[in-house]
């Protein structure tokens, strides 16, 4: 190669080519030159490692391509603010989206090298709690997939979420150290950083035009280092960018504290400012150390603006037209300061007036609500702000002053909802809501399921939707089949695509419609019974490594599989089973369908009842499973440390899959839709998507129980009375009594007290409400596993009707409704 030019395509070709032989040699050179190791002396690390360098090798070209693309055609830009990215493992998805997988594993088997071991080395980033920071990883590969030019802005954790360990029946909590062996998928950008300040105060001046204008001048400045990760498009060419921040101090020694000595005081600084993007937050944790966190938002707000405000001026020239540029997705409330943030830049760094400013930043805007519980919705106190961010609440002061003009002009004199809908709240100390700046300040709102948006509507966000009806929307949230069913079941890939003909469904999830003419289609049954089984044997055998226990693949696997919550309700799940195994005890011969319930999840660690729900599980396990009388027909095991990579081997091995929360508090669920694309049939409740999905499948293919969203509602606002249901049903007495009685816990009758007063006396989340309605549901569930020929054909159809919940659906849904983005194709 001569010194300017870009490699001729003869070296691209031989360099990244996606052949067997280029792959093999790419290999062996990347483990030298990278690795500095040969085949004999490598380790598993050293073995991944290499592999990774192989296949990103193969997306840089493409990545290069899309950029320059989207900046020659100047193409607007979706940007997907959010403070978390639960993306999984990288190799296997990237070489499925590349169509490389089993070029990769034949030149894999040339050199010797263990394939599978090799994708397992792999360590997950865990940059997300659960289901919002993997609905962003599924929006970025949808979002490649459909050629729509994007950027994911978040931050780089140094720490994501903890690793789940099993001490004793109890969670335990381990730091995750996901960068520990390298990440060979980032690219650090050390030139590509920004300033973001924080404290101190603000003054006026006259500018040279003689306009009175503000500045801040904040105590103290850290930079955002730039780390940026492809995202692979599938069967195409573009390739989008995530781009991560990492807080570093300015520089990393304070020369002047050094130089008068305080060397400890310089090195203070310089750890302060790495500690913003050293840890994810768990959810559900209270307010102690919540500073750190509004630090957190800030910073990977301030960075992401000031770099799209840099890609715009590099290539508009000016900032007027920025909201024709870029459509902004706040992703929850969580990034809703770039309202503020926006405001600030134009109007104190680029001398915009208000007036100019907020029409871009209105319109640059979208947001996204993922919750309506109560103690998610976020608030930040006054107090906080003017300490952190002295500005910002001068903006937000004087965006609210213009907004509550215009509510009072709207609804007439009435007071009363000005202070509902108010940005401060002033009735427990003042307080600003983070919801109403968002929803104040952006073009459009959306829930993530229809219920959802309905219920969103009609209580938190009522006010708003009197007032601007036309800016709410609903976009029901959708999964990826690339990595939830290429990556996760490659048999069941394979049994579809044979079935379908070719592979079109996954880029159309839709085509899959195709399976239904065969349903019944006893040929096929069979071989989807036999995909089935063979997926619950991996699993089996897995579980049996980490836990002891090895699970029946002829046992109906019954799995919950989510963050543990008491809305959630595992915790019905647990009744149930232990009514069960009262009905086993009393008559051995009781007509069941053997079963195996399996749990995963992870429990905020400071959240009491969810740790003692995953005690519960455990010790209720401990029990049935060294039980032999029941040993044929009931089992429990909980699976440790639910994240991306264990849910990938779940999902496949499910044959029910259970949905239970208490309707109207679980905002979507994805997890639903990861199962039952796996042909899991659906247990649940109608709350989320569960609806859509059960409408999509068929009401006839999909276990329905318990109260609706209306009739909770109803049953609160009549004084719910737990104890008088736990009175008024024998069996379910019982079950709650043999919890407490100490029958699971060596005798202790006060362990699980905490669980069962609380049910009994207060029960917020109506377990008792809906056990018996779920019990009987159950048997319908057993009945319908003892006809083999109907269950396939349910659970074929199952899957043969998810085509709605593609995220490459829901991206096209923003896409045209929300956004206004189109494609710009790369060629593969
Ligand atoms: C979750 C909700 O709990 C789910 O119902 C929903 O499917 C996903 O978001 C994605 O929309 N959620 C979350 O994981 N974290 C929050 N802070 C709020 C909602």
């Amino acid at each position: 190669m001569n010194d300017t030019a870009k490699p001729t395509a003869e070296q691209q070709r031989t360099r990244t080519g996606l052949d067997k032989d280029a792959l093999k040699r790419a290999y062996l050179d990347n483990l030298f030159y990278l690795r500095g190791r040969f085949l004999e002396v490598a380790t598993t690390n050293d073995l991944y490692m290499a592999a990774a360098y192989t296949v990103r090798d193969r997306m840089l070209a493409r990545w290069i391509k899309s950029a320059q693309t989207y900046k020659d055609t100047n193409a607007r830009t979706v940007c997907y603010l959010s403070a978390e990215f639960l993306l999984g493992p990288h190799l296997l998805n990237n070489l499925v989206n590349l169509g490389i997988t089993d070029t990769a594993r034949a030149a894999g088997e040339e050199l010797e090298l263990d394939f599978e071991a090799i994708v397992e080395a792999e360590e997950e980033p865990g940059l997300g709690n659960g289901g919002l920071g993997r609905l962003a990883a599924c929006y970025m590969d949808s979002l490649a997939t459909l050629q729509i030019p994007a950027i994911g802005y978040g931050i780089r954790y140094e720490f994501g979420i903890f690793d789940q360990v099993i001490v004793d029946g109890w969670q335990s909590e381990r730091g995750d150290t996901w960068l520990k062996s390298g990440n060979p998928w980032e690219i650090p950008r050390p030139k590509l950083s920004f300033p973001v300040g924080f404290g101190g105060h603000t003054e006026q001046y006259t500018d040279e035009h003689g306009a009175l204008r503000m500045r801040w001048l904040p105590s103290m400045v850290v930079n955002g280092m730039a780390y940026d990760t492809p995202i692979m498009g599938y069967g195409v060419g573009n390739v989008n960018l995530l781009r991560l921040w990492k807080s570093e101090a300015p520089e990393s020694f304070d020369f002047q504290a050094f130089n008068v000595g305080d060397y400890y005081g310089a090195v203070h600084a310089k750890m302060e400012a790495e500690t913003i993007s050293k840890v994810l937050y768990p959810n559900d944790e209270p307010e102690a150390g919540k500073a750190l966190r509004l630090k957190q938002q800030y910073f990977f707000v301030s960075c992401s603006l000031q770099d799209m405000i840099r890609l715009e001026l590099n290539n508009a020239g000016t900032l007027a037209h920025f909201h024709e540029k870029f459509a902004v997705q706040l992703n929850d409330t969580h990034p809703s300061l770039a309202v503020a943030e926006l405001m600030r830049l134009l109007m104190d760094e680029y001398l915009m007036d208000w007036t100019r400013a907020w029409e871009i930043t209105r319109n640059a805007c979208h947001f996204t609500n993922h919750t309506l519980l109560p103690e998610a919705l976020e608030t930040w106190s006054v107090h906080l702000f003017e300490r952190l961010l002295p500005r910002h609440l001068q903006i937000i002061y004087e965006i609210n002053r213009r907004f509550l003009d215009e509510v009072r002009v709207h609804f007439f004199a009435d007071e009363a909802r000005v202070a509902r809908m108010s940005i401060i709240d002033e009735s427990f100390g003042r307080r600003i809501r983070m919801a109403h700046l968002a929803a104040v300040g952006s073009k459009a709102v959306n829930g993530v399921a229809a219920l959802h948006t309905d219920l969103l509507k009609s209580t938190v966000m009522h006010d708003f939707y009197e007032m601007w009806p036309e800016k709410f929307h609903n976009v029901t949230n959708g999964v990826t089949p690339r990595r939830f069913i290429a990556v996760s079941n490659p048999r069941l890939a394979r049994l579809i695509t044979e079935a379908c003909g070719d592979d079109r469904w996954l880029r159309d999830l839709a085509c899959l419609k195709q399976l239904e003419e065969q349903a019944e289609d006893h040929g096929l049954q069979a071989q989807w019974r036999q995909v089935k089984t063979a997926a619950k044997q991996d699993l089996a055998n897995w579980l049996g490594e980490r836990t002891g226990f090895t699970p029946d693949p002829q046992t109906l696997f019954d799995v919950q599989a989510k963050r543990i919550h008491e809305y959630k309700r595992q915790h019905l799940s647990l009744l149930h089973i232990v009514w069960l195994y009262e009905q086993i005890k009393q008559n051995p011969n009781v007509e069941l369908t053997p079963r195996t319930f399996i749990f995963g999840g992870k429990a905020a660690p400071g959240y009491f009842m969810a740790k003692l729900i995953i005690k519960l599980v455990n010790a209720v396990g401990e029990v049935i499973n060294n039980d032999p009388q029941v040993s044929g027909m009931l089992r429990v095991v909980f699976m440790p440390d639910f994240n991306v990579k264990n849910g990938q081997r779940l999902y496949p091995a499910a044959d029910l899959s259970e949905q239970i929360s208490m309707a109207g508090k679980e905002a979507s669920g994805t997890g639903n839709m990861k199962f039952s694309m796996n042909g899991a049939l659906t247990i649940g409740t109608l709350d989320g998507a569960n609806v859509e999905i059960r409408d999509e499948v068929g009401h006839d293919n999909f276990f329905l129980f318990g109260l609706t969203a209306p009739e909770v509602h109803q049953r609160q606002a009549e004084g719910y009375r737990p104890w008088e249901v736990y009175h008024g049903n024998e069996q379910l007495k019982s079950a709650v009594d043999l919890i407490a009685s100490g029958l699971f816990s060596h005798g202790d009758t006060e362990l699980f007290r905490p669980l069962t007063d609380n049910l009994i006396h207060s029960d917020p989340f109506l377990v008792l409400a809906d056990f018996q309605a779920y019990v009987d549901c159950q048997r319908q569930v057993d009945r319908a596993y003892r006809a083999p020929h109907h269950w396939d054909r349910m659970s074929i159809l199952n899957t043969a009707r998810m085509g709605k919940f593609s995220s490459d659906r829901s991206i096209q849904d923003y896409a045209e409704r929300i956004w206004g983005v189109a494609p710009v194709p790369i060629e593969a």
